[in-house]
């Protein structure tokens, strides 16, 4: 069970988003009772409010990007902050906010771990592989990129951040719950080979053999991040987001996934990202969020020892 201290820190922007709402997302998640729910498991937690940044000036994409200097801006601040919080030895847990803002928390992460010799997984939790380029991208939205940004291919304002490029290889990271790919961004996952588990996968084998999978070789001088897309669940227990896809792991499923990692002791950063009130209903994606957030914090490790 996770027993460092938990630093929240809210990021309020959809400034790699084309829909908009997800500037939203931290006060829903406050709202949610996220303090309160890590609080109640033993964990210290502080909610350290949120981080600024330039407002969303909703324009079209220019070159490939849409409002690709905010989304540096954005980024730059929130490495600092995510930075400062592991060098104290909190585990922080960045609320979004859209998933372009990942770029930023990883960044800290990867530098963070290389700086102190850990090894480092990432389990990237999304419906999206996230992994376009201004070359590929069907939108110009950088939360389809971030992946793509922090393994290199990307604008040099983004795949720099924390002074080295690429921040991660492929080999860092696993994608899980994948179900909507586009056509470029296929085949360059495959020529990059990036580990996909996609719901095919899930399908087929389960989720729990698919954790197993994806937390392969985790040890304990492993950090592991999260970085949890909400429209990874089905939209049918998730609808607050602005990038549906049907499909998606359920609320068992997920529970399942949140409670292997926990059971890994190796939780050292989180992200919680792309929840966006404006479509949500009595915010019930946001208490979901915070439901799994509960496991990931070992809800269920308290039952287990009951068991045992
Ligand atoms: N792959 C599409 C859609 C998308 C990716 N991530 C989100 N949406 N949230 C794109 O625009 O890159
Ligand atoms: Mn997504
Ligand atoms: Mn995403």
């Amino acid at each position: 069970m996770n027993m460092r201290p938990v630093s929240i820190i809210g990021v309020p922007t959809d400034i790699g988003a084309s829909a908009i709402g997800a500037r939203m997302g931290p006060e829903a998640l406050r709202v949610a009772g996220i303090v309160e729910a890590i609080a109640r498991y033993g964990c210290p937690v502080s909610d350290w409010g949120n981080v600024t940044g330039p407002l969303n000036p909703q324009r079209g994409p220019v070159d490939g990007f849409r409002h690709l200097d905010e989304v540096a801006a954005w980024n730059r601040t929130l490495h600092d902050a995510i930075f400062a919080e592991l060098e104290k030895g909190s585990l922080p847990l960045m609320v979004g906010g859209d998933h372009c803002l990942a770029i930023g928390s990883i960044s800290a992460v990867a530098r963070h771990c290389r700086e102190r010799g850990h090894k480092l997984r990432i389990l990237w939790l999304d419906a999206h592989a996230d992994f376009n380029t201004s070359a590929i991208t069907p939108s110009g939205n950088i939360h389809g990129m971030p992946v793509a940004c922090l393994c290199g291919h990307g604008p040099a304002e983004l795949t720099g951040i924390g002074g080295r490029t690429p921040v991660i290889s492929p080999a860092d990271i696993r994608l899980i719950g994948i179900r909507s790919v586009d056509e470029g961004e296929k085949r360059f996952l495959l020529e990059q080979g990036v580990e996909v588990f996609d719901m095919r996968y899930i399908d087929e084998v389960g989720m729990r053999r698919t954790l197993e999978m994806a937390l392969d070789g985790v040890d304990e001088d492993t950090h592991l991040h999260v970085s949890l897309d909400v429209d990874f669940l089905d939209p049918e227990i998730a609808p607050g987001v602005g990038t549906t896809v049907r499909g998606g792991p359920t609320y068992r499923e997920a529970q399942l996934c949140m409670e292997m990692i926990a059971d890994t002791g190796r939780l050292g950063s989180l992200d919680i990202m792309e929840l966006n009130p404006a479509l949500d209903h009595r915010n019930m994606t946001a208490e979901l969020a915070v439901d799994l957030v509960e496991s990931l914090f070992g809800k269920s490790t308290l039952l287990r020892l009951y068991q045992s």
